[in-house]
């Protein structure tokens, strides 16, 4: 999710420099009022939301100002085409091409006194997020690591007037900003892949806002909705092919392309005080009970990426389709499936309204599109904060029914193996993840348990299941 664009990408792509550059003298559209403020302006924000909102009945009213996170490179790119790009959608018979332009301002994340101004605005209705489950800063017990240094580096910005890094400290200074100007509620709408997001980013942002301002935090809690959706569309990293495959097909220059999958879906829960975009129109829906849905996505396809991305790369592999094609990886996919479904409950307790055989299926045709080279090492990232969600609540709920969790155990001791010969090992953790790797046999396996989850690395069965399904991949060293 964190994608963004490498840049002088187009210029290596080929040729045909003298097209002339997508932007919306080119391609006549007006731009909407701003009314969404997006936070993790990268590839799956354009591939998801901003290509929702596009095709919303209502798009002319909604125009979203997005902010990068760490870099400002994604911003700049766009803003030279006006907030144009072309989405490439790319399925197994080949690719087609739409320009999407619901996005009306892109800024350079650090930019936090425009985040303030618009956020302050009463005509935003919505801050949308895709900053990365590891930025929720969140504990191993679900809050706010009010420890954690850019946590406290933030907060001590904040304390002396400056402008935070993080984009929780920017989020929680704009929001500020609203207060103070008296602007009124607003849906906050969490589109990061953690269960209970809403929740979740409500805690992130109260907790931070609670540790500068007693009532700010009171303030946001009675006037912020924090709205929980669940999210999907398969976005991999852009390649200089793809920007030349868009530059030979549309015959302009587009230095941010997207290329997507098909299939995107979208599932909402919580309220929207100041309105929102007909997003149902593009096929969003909006639910009252969003957990099962969260837990299908969850754990049936993220927890399959992330077995295939720790698993895959032990074996050799580099992408997703590699990976799912060999035969060891397949069968631990399965494996791992039959016992998430076993603990998966539908709407209102009915697990037949989930349809979970169709979505395994559809999910075993969707990884294997071999022409989404969707890279292991880009969803191998950040690992100790994805397992908590795509592992742990299964080994956990497996364990309560008296059963081994061994499918979802095997999840960990790949990531566990992962850790210790990983060329770049990315990771919110990584120094502990290091520390633990220094230790030996069962004080090891106990000391990395105990960065993912440590209840459970207090189970001495546990610890030594894992430490026996560690090696089952091999323990090749990877390289990017
Ligand atoms: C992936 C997700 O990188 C990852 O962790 O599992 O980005 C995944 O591709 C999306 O959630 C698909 O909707």
């Amino acid at each position: 999710m964190s994608t963004e664009l490498q840049p002088n990408a187009a210029e290596e792509a080929g040729p045909a420099t003298d097209l002339p550059r997508l932007n919306r003298r080119l391609r006549p559209s007006a731009k909407a009022p701003v009314r969404i403020v997006h936070l993790g302006l990268g590839a799956f924000h354009r591939s998801h939301q901003a290509w929702y909102t596009h095709q919303a009945g209502d798009a002319a009213d909604w125009g979203i100002a997005a902010f990068t996170g760490r870099r400002p490179d994604a911003a700049l790119a766009l803003a030279e085409q006006d907030g144009l790009y072309t989405v490439v959608e790319r399925a197994d018979g080949g690719d087609t091409f739409a320009v999407v332009s619901s996005i009306v301002e892109a800024v350079d994340g650090a930019n936090v006194q425009r985040l303030a101004e618009l956020i302050a605005a009463p005509a935003t209705a919505l801050v949308t997020l895709t900053i990365t489950e590891a930025a929720y800063r969140l504990g191993a017990d679900g809050h706010l690591d009010a420890k954690a240094p850019d946590v406290v580096a933030d907060l001590s910005l904040l304390a002396g007037n400056g402008f935070p890094t993080t984009p929780l400290g920017r989020l929680v200074l704009a929001l500020a900003a609203r207060r103070a100007a008296g602007a009124g509620p607003l849906a906050v709408v969490c589109c990061d892949n953690l269960s209970n997001n809403g929740t979740v980013a409500h805690n992130a942002v109260v907790g931070m806002a609670g540790a500068w301002d007693a009532g700010l935090a009171d303030w946001i809690d009675a006037n912020i909705s924090f709205v929980s959706t669940s999210v999907d569309r398969i976005t991999p990293r852009i390649t200089d092919a793809d920007v030349a495959a868009v530059q030979a097909a549309c015959g302009y220059r587009d230095t941010s392309p997207v290329v997507a999958e098909p299939f995107a879906n979208w599932v909402l829960s919580g309220e929207f005080p100041a309105g929102r975009p007909r997003w149902e129109d593009a096929g969003a829906v909006f639910v009252a009970d969003i957990e099962p849905y969260e837990n299908r996505k969850l754990w049936l396809l993220n927890g399959a990426h992330s077995l295939l991305a720790y698993a895959g790369q032990l074996r050799g592999h580099t992408t997703v389709a590699q990976a799912l094609a060999d035969p060891l990886c397949l069968q631990a996919v399965e494996k791992f499936w039959d016992e998430a479904e076993a603990n998966l409950s539908g709407p209102g307790g009915n697990a037949a309204g989930l349809q979970i055989p169709e979505y395994r299926a559809a999910l075993l045709a969707r990884f294997s599109n071999a022409r989404i080279a969707h890279h292991l090492a880009q969803i191998a990232m950040d690992g100790s904060t994805k397992l908590r969600m795509r592992a742990v609540p299964v080994l956990q709920a497996e364990r309560a029914a008296g059963r081994s969790g061994a499918a979802a155990a095997l999840m960990i001791a790949a990531w566990m193996d992962y850790s210790a010969v990983a060329a770049a090992f990315q990771d919110p953790l990584a120094e502990a993840v290091a520390a633990a790797n220094l230790l030996g046999g069962t004080e090891r396996i106990r000391a990395l348990l105990n960065i993912v989850d440590p209840v459970l690395a207090g189970d001495g069965a546990v610890v030594d299941l894992i430490e026996d399904l560690c090696g089952t991949f091999g323990e090749l060293a990877v390289s990017r």
